[in-house]
């Protein structure tokens, strides 16, 4: 707590801290909502960066400043989204002009401004709120299309890179001293079925089908951030990913995330499904934004993209439930299982609507 408070005292625009308290649910990195005494912005983010994950975390603020003036800069000149209201959270600097503060025990603490009047959902909600999902990640691709991918660090290296994910899990398997169980035993024989079609986006991607652009990184539905007034999405947050990647990575991610009502954190993990319509509306809002800049092969690999990036993120959960829960913050150690289950489910409800997905998807473009 002390730290927190010294932290917060480093970064704050005005006035006095007069309280702290945790905010949102993310997996990795540790995020606080500070509350300020006076002046026009009340509130602000401060977080701590997990260094074991993000082992280069001032690539990560400086990334977050070359997009946020990036995005800044294209707002202010729009000549697309009309009538939508757009914001991107600021990086706060320190007294000391820093974006960054480490503090005496080597935790690494940064600070973004807090977007009001907003609010996000750890599901969708309706088919309404499904298309302006979509909407963000389009507005997000388009105001970012322009930024040359050499501008961007990579951040973490391997993301997305569904290959690498299956490299590491054979090692940590070879290694684990495994429990058998009803649900290790369909995890087991669920990555193994699928092991032949982990490398379709990065033959892609090699092959030059696929061009590298600025991407999200983690586009879920509970960071996108929702007008209490309008119902309209008015920002994509939590930058920490941004680097370049396929904008597939970035469409699977929000659809795989989406299109589950029953949520990434369900215990009730047979129940889990992914819903056509929920995807119609949010690749229709998608499409709505950023149709001009996607190619033919862009297209092609839709499907695919939806079905990996699922399957990807609960071969990441079991690997970490494999290897003692080192990478996602858990609440008890069977939980990164509980998680791959989940996404393994919502994998095998893909699977089974390919020819609708595949329809679809022609249908729109
Ligand atoms: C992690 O930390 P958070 O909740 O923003 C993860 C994403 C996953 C997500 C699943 C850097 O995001 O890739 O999709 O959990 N972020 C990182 O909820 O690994
Ligand atoms: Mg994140």
């Amino acid at each position: 707590m002390e730290n927190l408070v010294a932290a917060a005292d480093r970064f704050k625009p005005h006035g006095k801290v007069i309280d702290i308290r945790e905010h949102g649910g993310g997996n990795v990195n540790d995020t606080f909502l500070v509350t300020l005494d006076s002046g026009g912005e009340r509130h602000f983010i401060l977080q701590r960066i997990n260094t074991r994950v993000f082992r280069r975390p001032r690539l990560v603020t400086q990334n977050m400043r070359t997009v946020t003036e990036h995005i800044h800069r294209r707002i202010e000149r729009l000549s697309f989204g009309a009538g939508r209201r757009w914001e991107v959270p600021r990086v706060l600097l320190t007294q000391g002009g820093q974006d960054h503060w480490v503090d005496s025990s080597s935790s690494f603490w940064r600070a973004i401004s807090f977007i009001d009047g907003a609010q996000s959902f750890d599901t969708v909600t309706d088919l309404e709120h499904g298309r302006e999902v979509g909407c963000a990640l389009g507005m997000f691709h388009r105001l970012v299309s322009d930024l040359p991918t050499d501008a961007l660090a990579d951040t973490l290296e391997g993301f997305h890179i569904t290959p690498r994910y299956l490299r590491r899990y054979d090692e940590v398997l070879a290694q684990a001293a495994l429990r058998s169980s009803p649900e290790v035993n369909f995890c087991v024989r669920f990555v193994g079925e699928r092991r032949a079609g982990v490398h379709v986006l990065e033959d892609a991607k090699a092959q030059g089908r696929l061009p590298l652009r600025p991407i999200h990184g983690d586009p879920k539905v509970n960071n996108i951030m929702i007008d209490t007034a309008t119902g309209q999405a008015i920002s994509l947050v939590d930058l920490d990913t941004v680097k370049p990647g396929l904008v597939h990575y970035d469409i699977g991610d929000c659809l795989r995330s989406c299109c589950n009502p029953s949520g990434e954190e369900t215990e009730q993990w047979e129940a889990v499904r992914f819903q056509t319509d929920l995807c119609r509306a949010i690749l229709g809002g998608y499409l709505s934004l950023a149709r001009d800049f996607l190619t033919e092969n862009d297209y092609e690999c839709l499907y695919e993209a939806i079905r990996l990036i699922a399957f990807e993120l609960g071969l990441r959960f079991f690997t970490d439930y494999l290897e003692g829960n080192v990478y996602f913050k858990v609440r008890h150690e069977k939980h990164n299982l509980a998680r791959a289950l989940v996404q393994f489910k919502l994998t095998e409800s893909i699977e089974s609507q390919e020819a609708s997905i595949r329809a679809m998807i022609q249908e729109m473009r």
